[in-house]
Formats: structure tokens, C-alpha cells, sequence
């Protein structure tokens, strides 16, 4: 198994609505947030693998803003056939801001699983009255093929949480416009949000349950593990794509 750094070209071979998803998302942040670089540990930003002879390739795009300690957009593409947009914003511990994650994952040309939440960041697990109005403000469109979180999400995820299996090109724009919605209202609200020292304790430990809950998805795991091998999928799982917070 190789690993190599090169030019990144992983988004303009994927999925329509991957990519219109990563170009709305660098949108809303670059608009609405102070961006400064993050850096991922130096061999992970771009990384090379082969997957039963396909080849695997991982894009990260990083930045840390005043509320957010990460922001974090990871494009990867398996060989011809998997494309997956992969999406969390981790706030600082002394922000009691609520945690978005969204996932696409795209086979052979359609999307299996479309996800999207802002899931609690406080010790009951619930969102605050001013996240909840404004979602309840918001659209809540319906769709053909919704589908049922695993146990490990019924967890983390709050009732604002979307997954889906887009059923037609529509939904697909359905799903695009419902994600930018997300993270509209979550922007305005972070820069609007003052910290709370005394919580970070608490805040910090429903981070840390999130990401150990996250870690449980062996969807990713297995292709990782595949395209890779098992320590290395353990070591990415754990701090790339759900790191949990030093303080
Ligand atoms: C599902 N995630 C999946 C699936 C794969 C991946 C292959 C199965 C697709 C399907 O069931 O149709 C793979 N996802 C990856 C890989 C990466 C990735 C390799 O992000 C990164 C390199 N996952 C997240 C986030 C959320 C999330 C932020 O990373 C939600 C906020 C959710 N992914 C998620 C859920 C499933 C999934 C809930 C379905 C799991 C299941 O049905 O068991």
C-alpha cells in the first residue's frame, strides 16, 4: 500500500450533487465566518490508497474560526464507482453550539445515503430554543425513501436530523437546498453566540461522546480498513475525522 501527496482533482470527478454540496458549503463559510487554516497531522490532507484494486483518494479541506475549532470538508473517491462528501463542525468546548455533520454517499452514480443534523451540544441532548425555532421556521420537505439511523446515531442526533435516500434528481436538489439551510441558520447563530467558560466541562464531554459515537460507524470503518489496512482506518477514524477535543 502507497501513500502519496499530489494535486487534489478528487471533486470534479464526483457526483453532481456532492459537488454542488462542497462548493454551497465553502460558500456559507467563506461568507459568514473568519477562516484561518487548520492543519490536519502532515500525511493526512491528501491521501492515496487501493481498494481491491481501486484506487482510493481523500481530499481535506480544513479551517478554525473564533467558535469553531474545526471545519472540517473531506471529498473521497473509490475507484470509478464510491464518492462520498463528508462534513463536521466542531466548536470550541466553551461554545455551547450545537455539532453539524452532514455524509453523502454516492455508488455507482446514486446516492445511497444523504445525511444531515445538528446534533445537541449541551448534557440533555437537546437544542436550544433559538436553534429550534429557527429549524422549525425552515422547510421540512418530505421525502420518497427516508431511512433509519443506526443505533449508534438514535443517540447523538436530534429530531432535526434528515437521512434519506434521495429518489430522484429533485430530492437530490431537495437535500442540496435543505443542507444549505442547516448551515445558514448555524452560522448566523454561532456568530452571534457568546462562550460559556463555566460549561466547557460539560460541553466538552458531549463532544467527546459524539465523536465516540461516531467512531462506532463500521460502514466507514470497512472501507477505510479495505482501501488501507486496520490501523491505519482506526488511526484515521479517530483523528481526522473524529478527533475528540484535548482540553
Ligand atoms: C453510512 N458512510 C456510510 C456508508 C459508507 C460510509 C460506505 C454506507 C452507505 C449506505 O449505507 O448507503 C463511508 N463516510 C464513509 C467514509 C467517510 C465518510 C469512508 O464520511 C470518510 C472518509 N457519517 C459521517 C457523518 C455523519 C455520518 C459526519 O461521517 C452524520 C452526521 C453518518 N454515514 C452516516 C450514517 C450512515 C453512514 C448514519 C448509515 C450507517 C448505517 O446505516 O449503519
Amino acid at each position: 500500500m502507497s501513500i502519496s501527496v499530489t494535486a487534489s482533482s478528487v471533486c470534479q470527478h464526483q457526483h453532481p450533487l456532492i459537488r454542488q454540496l462542497a462548493e454551497g458549503i465553502e460558500t456559507i463559510w467563506q461568507r459568514h465566518l473568519s477562516l484561518s487554516p487548520y492543519h490536519l497531522p502532515d500525511d493526512l490532507g491528501y491521501v492515496e490508497g487501493k481498494l481491491e484494486g481501486e484506487k482510493l483518494v481523500i481530499d481535506n479541506r480544513c479551517y478554525q474560526t473564533p467558535q469553531f475549532r474545526k471545519l472540517h470538508l473531506e471529498l473521497a473517491r473509490i475507484g470509478k464507482n464510491l464518492d462520498i462528501l463528508h462534513c463536521v463542525m466542531f466548536p470550541r468546548p466553551e461554545y455551547g453550539l450545537p455539532i453539524f455533520g452532514c455524509d453523502i454517499v454516492s455508488g455507482r452514480g446514486q446516492v445511497s445515503a444523504a445525511i444531515v443534523d445538528l446534533s445537541a451540544a449541551t448534557a440533555d441532548g437537546h437544542l436550544s430554543e433559538r436553534y429550534t425555532q429557527a429549524l422549525e421556521a425552515l422547510d421540512q420537505p418530505g421525502y420518497l425513501q427516508p431511512r433509519d439511523l443506526p443505533e449508534w446515531g438514535q443517540r447523538i442526533f436530534s429530531e432535526f436530523c434528515c437521512f434519506v435516500k434521495p429518489a430522484n434528481p429533485a430530492e437530490e436538489q431537495q437535500f442540496l437546498a435543505q443542507v444549505q439551510d442547516y448551515l445558514t441558520v448555524h452560522v448566523q447563530q454561532a456568530i452571534a453566540k457568546q462562550p460559556e467558560p463555566d460549561r466547557l466541562r460539560e460541553f466538552l464531554d458531549r463532544q467527546r461522546y459524539y465523536c465516540q459515537q461516531q467512531q462506532q460507524n463500521d460502514k466507514t470503518r470497512r472501507v477505510l480498513a479495505k482501501a488501507f489496512d486496520p490501523q491505519w482506518a482506526e488511526r484515521y477514524m479517530t483523528t481526522v475525522l473524529f478527533d475528540l477535543p484535548s482540553v
